[in-house]
C-alpha cells in the first residue's frame, strides 16, 4: 500500500473545548503524521460548497451554521491506508455508536456536534485537500 493523504477537520464543538491538542495526539499516536495545518474560520459559502453533497437533506442548515460558529481546524494527514485508518479513529458519525478509544466516543456531543471530520474515499479526500490547501501549504 503506498502512502495516502486524507483530509481532517477538528469541529467547533471541539476547539471550543480546547480540545485541538488531545485530537491531534490521538490522529498521532494512531500513526498518522500531520503534513498540513491551520485554525480557520469558515465563511458561510465555504461550508456550503463543502458540504455540497448533503444539500437538501434535512440537517444542512444546521450543519453549515454548526460549522461557521466556531473556528475549525484544517489538517491534511499522511501515512498508509490514510483514509480508511483516520475513519477508524474518528468513530462512528453518532457517538453512541462510536467504538471505545475513538475520538467521538471520547469527545464528541452528538451526531452532529461531533468533533471532527475525516474524508471517506479517494475522490473526496483529493478534492477536500484541494478546497483548503494549495500544494506549497502541504509539506510531506
Ligand atoms: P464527516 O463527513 O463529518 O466526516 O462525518 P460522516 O462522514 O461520519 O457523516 P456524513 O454522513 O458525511 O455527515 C456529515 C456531517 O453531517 C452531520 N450530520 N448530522 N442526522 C443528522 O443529524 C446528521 N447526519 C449527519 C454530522 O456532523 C456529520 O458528521
Ligand atoms: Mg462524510
Amino acid at each position: 500500500m503506498a502512502i495516502e493523504r486524507t483530509f481532517s477537520i477538528i469541529k467547533p464543538d471541539a476547539t471550543k473545548r480546547n480540545l485541538t491538542g488531545k485530537i491531534t495526539a490521538k490522529l498521532e499516536e494512531a500513526g498518522l503524521r500531520v503534513v498540513a495545518s491551520k485554525r480557520i474560520r469558515m465563511s458561510k459559502e465555504q461550508a456550503e460548497g463543502f458540504y455540497a453533497e448533503h444539500q437538501g437533506k434535512p440537517f444542512f442548515a444546521g450543519l453549515v451554521n454548526f460549522m461557521i460558529s466556531e473556528p475549525v481546524i484544517v489538517q491534511v494527514l499522511e501515512s498508509e491506508n490514510a483514509i480508511l485508518l483516520n475513519r477508524e479513529v474518528m468513530g462512528k458519525t453518532n457517538p453512541e455508536e462510536a467504538d471505545e478509544g475513538t475520538i467521538r466516543k471520547e469527545f464528541a456531543l452528538s451526531m452532529s456536534e461531533n468533533s471532527v471530520h475525516g474524508s471517506d474515499s479517494p475522490e473526496s479526500a483529493a478534492r477536500e485537500i484541494q478546497f483548503f490547501f494549495s500544494d506549497d501549504e502541504i509539506v510531506g
